[in-house]
């Protein structure tokens, strides 16, 4: 009677088992994957990628849309507030306004805190950013993976732009992101926060005089078209993020949550890459549309000048989690 007990239980366990390995098999679903940025943009190269890698390694059951230019909403905070209501799929874009949702992510927008690509991977591919990421779940958010936007330069109709003196009064368009509203205030700018959608008309009309973006947004959007001068100021570091709705994401089996989560990172290695190739090229490539570079920007004097913004958020955020970013070599 026992083994007869025992072995039914067995029988069941094990049908059970097989009950869920086919659930999990046959698994299907298709997720927007969206963003305010163009086909040609390294974002959308890079969610292509993600999307192949997925849909190669569940054996086309999930599969990713990828909607540019937003198409989907009208800017990033939109698109992460869609997320939360599960209206959204998937986002990439910068941290810029994700600091609003997922107040530690705010460190990492911080004016001049990173010094180059080397040190911004070994921060957000070590246990730093692997907290930042792992905090945006209490948002709504799962967090996947830290891509790239890149360090952010100064463009506008008026002025080189080599100092915040010269610049004094620029009214310039920002991310909705508060260390970077006020680093600019403290420098003398005029900052104006704005969706990205609106960025392009708002310059062609004279709404606003600036911008601040990096080389691959610039090239990719042709603001070379409508921007007079470009300073390579590099003031701040702009990461991006991978995330998914968790409300869609906690449907996913675990199996595939994995697959899904692995080709993030992959996906992501090749995405920085090529944010980051042929910016010299991009340069000249402006410099031939009529843009000024200027290169010789006194980036002490704007270090200089965003300093009391760094030095607030250092007080906000703690001395000891900013030496730690500094420190990491
Ligand atoms: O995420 O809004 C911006 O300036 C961002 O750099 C852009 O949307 C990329």
């Amino acid at each position: 009677m026992k083994r007869l007990i025992v072995t039914g239980m067995l029988l069941s366990f094990s049908m059970l088992a097989l009950a869920a390995d086919s659930a999990r098999n046959e698994f299907t679903g298709t997720y927007k994957i969206t963003m305010t940025q163009t086909p040609a943009h390294p974002y959308a190269l890079g969610a292509n990628k993600f999307g192949d890698l997925v849909k190669e390694r569940t054996k086309g059951r999930i599969q990713f849309k990828v909607f540019t230019d937003s198409t989907l909403a009208k800017g990033e905070r939109e698109m992460l507030e869609g997320l939360q209501q599960g209206t959204i799929d998937i986002y990439v874009g910068s941290t810029g306004p994700v600091g609003n949702f997922s107040p530690s992510m705010l460190i990492v927008d911080i004016p001049f805190l990173f010094r180059d690509n080397d040190h911004v991977d070994k921060v957000l591919d070590g246990p730093i950013g692997k907290q930042l990421l792992a905090d945006v779940d209490k948002a709504g958010f799962n967090g996947l993976a830290f891509w790239e936007n890149g360090f952010r330069h100064l463009s506008n109709n008026k002025v080189a732009a080599r100092t915040p003196d010269e610049a004094k009064g620029l009214k310039l368009r920002t991310m909705e992101n508060k260390a970077h509203m006020l680093a600019f205030k403290t420098a003398g700018l005029n900052p104006t926060p704005m969706a990205w959608s609106e960025v392009y008309s708002a310059l062609q009309v004279g709404v606003i005089d600036g911008q601040e973006n990096p080389i691959a947004v610039f090239y990719t959007s042709k603001l070379y078209e409508i921007q007079k001068y470009l300073a390579l100021t590099g003031h701040v570091y702009s990461p991006a993020l991978v995330l998914f709705s968790q409300k869609k994401w906690n449907r996913i089996p675990k199996e595939d949550q994995e697959i899904i989560a692995q080709a993030a990172v992959e996906a992501g290695i090749f995405e920085r890459k090529l944010n980051r190739d042929d910016e010299e090229k991009k340069l000249k490539y402006f410099e031939d549309k009529g843009t000024v570079v200027v290169r010789d920007v006194n980036k002490e004097a704007w270090q200089k000048a965003m300093q009391p913004a760094f030095d607030e958020f250092a007080r906000q955020f703690g001395k000891d989690k900013i030496d730690a970013i500094l420190q990491t070599r």
